[in-house]
């Protein structure tokens, strides 16, 4: 060695050691129905000192056990069911898991056969070592990778689609899942509510305690809301302090009340170290040929109305 293939050794050592140990993370089945296999696939993982591993020679007893695993070594050929069941029905039940099936039978069919039905991957016996090490592996990484793509994509989603402060859903979001709707309802011809609020004098709030408390308030009345409404129905923060709500399936009398409901809700609601606010709601209901855009200035005539006439009220 001179110092430099020394250093390269020793990364190699250490990557070789971490892939090692992102294996152990995982709870490994082996299910083959041949004890011959099984042992050299035993010797395979303790010559790594990879230990979390079951063996199974019976398919019908690892069925039992099955969704305790997330990563699967498989046989082809058993006598009571044949690998490639045993794989669509992990797959069916585990999206993620690793499944890699182990098979002396390279049948031009039967390989393709069991990718479809969600294998990752295959290794023919008898095993070459070296090989069955780097499929795994190679496996190994794509789960990892998938992974931290998914968990990326959705706080991309929630960056994008969501109010940071009180973590409803935004306007952009909003206005999208409202032309969908529309879209929708042209077939299933279902009635569509807009529920548009927003707080009454929220200024003087912020003038007499503090734009923080006012904040407060804000997530607290975002809470009170997404209590107080069915799964279906879409809440947003429409901007300051404005939410806009969509109703599926409810007509404008359905609406009102669950306005009228709501206001009557947040006017008896104690807002810690505030006290009691109030809130003004317009409601309007989708008739025909209404975009959204006529939809939310429908309905903001409406709230415009309830400021107009006295504040804490509903107009539909
Ligand atoms: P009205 O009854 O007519 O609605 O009176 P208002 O004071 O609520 O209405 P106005 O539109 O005059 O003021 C809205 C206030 O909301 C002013 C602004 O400072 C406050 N606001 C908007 N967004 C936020 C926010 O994110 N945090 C806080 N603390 N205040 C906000
Ligand atoms: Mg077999
Ligand atoms: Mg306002
Ligand atoms: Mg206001």
């Amino acid at each position: 060695f001179n110092s430099a293939s020394f250093v390269r050794y020793l990364q190699t050592i250490k990557k070789e050691r971490e892939n090692i140990n992102l294996i152990k993370t995982f709870k490994i089945a082996v299910i083959d129905d041949s004890r011959f296999s099984i042992e050299i696939i035993k010797t395979f993982f303790n010559t790594h000192g990879i230990c979390n591993v079951d063996y199974y020679q019976k398919p019908s007893e690892f069925l039992k056990h099955a969704m305790e695993y997330n990563f699967f070594l498989i046989d082809l050929v058993m006598p009571e069911y044949n690998g490639d069941d045993v794989i669509s029905y992990i797959r069916e039940k585990n999206e993620e898991a690793i499944i890699i099936l182990v098979t002396a039978y390279n049948n031009e069919n039967i390989l393709p056969h069991c990718l479809s039905v969600g294998a990752n991957d295959f290794v023919l016996k008898p095993l070459d070592f070296k090989m069955f090490m780097a499929r795994i592996k190679s496996c190994v990484s794509q789960y990892y990778l998938k992974k931290e793509l998914l968990s990326k994509n959705e706080k991309l989603f929630n960056l994008a689609t969501k109010d940071a402060l009180t973590g409803l859903y935004n306007r952009i979001y909003f206005i999208e899942t409202c032309q969908n709707k529309l879209k929708e309802i042209n077939r299933t011809k279902q009635p569509l509510s807009f529920i548009l609020l927003d707080i009454d004098h929220f200024k003087t709030v912020n003038d007499r305690y503090g734009h923080l408390k006012g904040d407060f308030v804000l997530k607290e009345l975002s809470c009170v809301l997404n209590d107080n409404l069915r799964a279906a129905d879409i809440l947003c923060r429409w901007g300051g302090e404005e939410f806009i709500i969509l109703l599926i399936n409810t007509d404008v009398t359905s609406a009102t009340n669950v306005a009228e409901k709501i206001r009557a809700i947040i006017a008896g609601h104690y807002f810690k170290e505030i006290g009691a606010i109030t809130a003004s709601f317009g409601v309007t209901q989708y008739r025909e040929n209404d975009d959204d855009e006529t939809i939310f200035k429908r309905t903001d005539n409406s709230l415009y109305l309830a400021k107009l006439t006295g504040r804490n009220k509903v107009i539909s």
